[in-house]
């Protein structure tokens, strides 16, 4: 355990100092513990497989904003999938490009050589498991504390931060995600097509920087409810914000 440990920590540190930024890995296990305490790592052991983490709270604890049936969908199935499809697209990827471990800093720093279904399902496992931890029962509100004040200070106003993200996350055409990333300590607004994201090595991802919060806009995630209707989506999600695991990654980021 204590090697294992060391190893990771190790890793960890290797990896952050290689990117300039903290690694992908530690970002998500940061938001796990933010809002899930009692959750362990969620990645693989060493020569492990994916898996897929537990959601931090039921299917129906949502409701009203966002419904139990795409919740329990949602995760059971596309998120499944996407860490089932992942492990599959890894036993195609030749040792010699990918290298070892089989990290998410790993896989996001040399993307643009592996097989799409290695890009896609490692984004899809990644972005779900940090989507969950940016909600919560009886979430919303406003942010607090350091994040507040650089919301405020970056955007003018917390009304104005939110018309910028709701807008980003309307404009992204088709399916993807929009993005509060901070980079060395500024933040910024964005989206990423498909399952791509800020961490990933990609002259086509336009957004970069440690994700501090993100919102899936692809329409499994509201069709049930919301049918076509993305905006009534997005307002509904300001209220299930999980505000503690934003400032937790945003802290951890500087
Ligand atoms: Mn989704």
């Amino acid at each position: 355990m204590e090697n294992n440990n060391s190893r990771r920590n190790f890793l960890k540190k290797s990896a952050a100092l290689a990117l300039g930024t903290i690694a992908a890995s530690t970002i998500v296990n940061n938001a796990f513990s933010a809002s899930a305490p009692s959750e362990k790592e969620i990645l693989p052991a060493d020569g492990g497989k994916f898996t897929l983490p537990a959601l931090p709270y039921g299917y129906e604890a949502l409701e009203p904003h966002i419904d139990k049936l795409t919740m329990e969908i949602h995760y059971t199935k596309h998120h499944q999938a996407y860490v089932t499809n992942l492990n599959k697209a890894l036993e195609t990827v030749d040792g010699n490009v990918l290298g070892s471990p089989q990290t998410f800093e790993n896989i996001f720093d040399k993307v643009s050589k592996l097989p799409a279904a290695v890009r896609n399902n490692a984004g899809g496992h990644y972005n779900h498991s940090l989507f969950w931890t940016m909600m919560k029962p009886n979430g919303g509100g406003l942010p607090a504390g350091k994040l507040a004040e650089v919301i405020n200070a970056s955007f003018g106003s917390f009304d104005e931060f939110k018309k910028q993200f709701s807008d980003a996350s309307m404009k992204r055409f088709g399916s993807g995600w929009a993005w509060l990333v901070v980079n060395k300590g500024k933040l910024s607004i964005g989206s990423t097509a498909n399952q791509d994201n800020p961490l990933m090595n990609l002259d086509s991802v336009d957004i970069k920087g440690t994700p501090v919060l993100a919102l899936d806009v692809w329409e499994h995630a509201y069709y049930l409810k919301n049918q076509n209707r993305r905006a009534d989506y997005i307002a509904s999600w300001w209220n299930v914000v999980n505000w503690e695991t934003a400032s937790s990654l945003f802290a951890a980021a500087k």
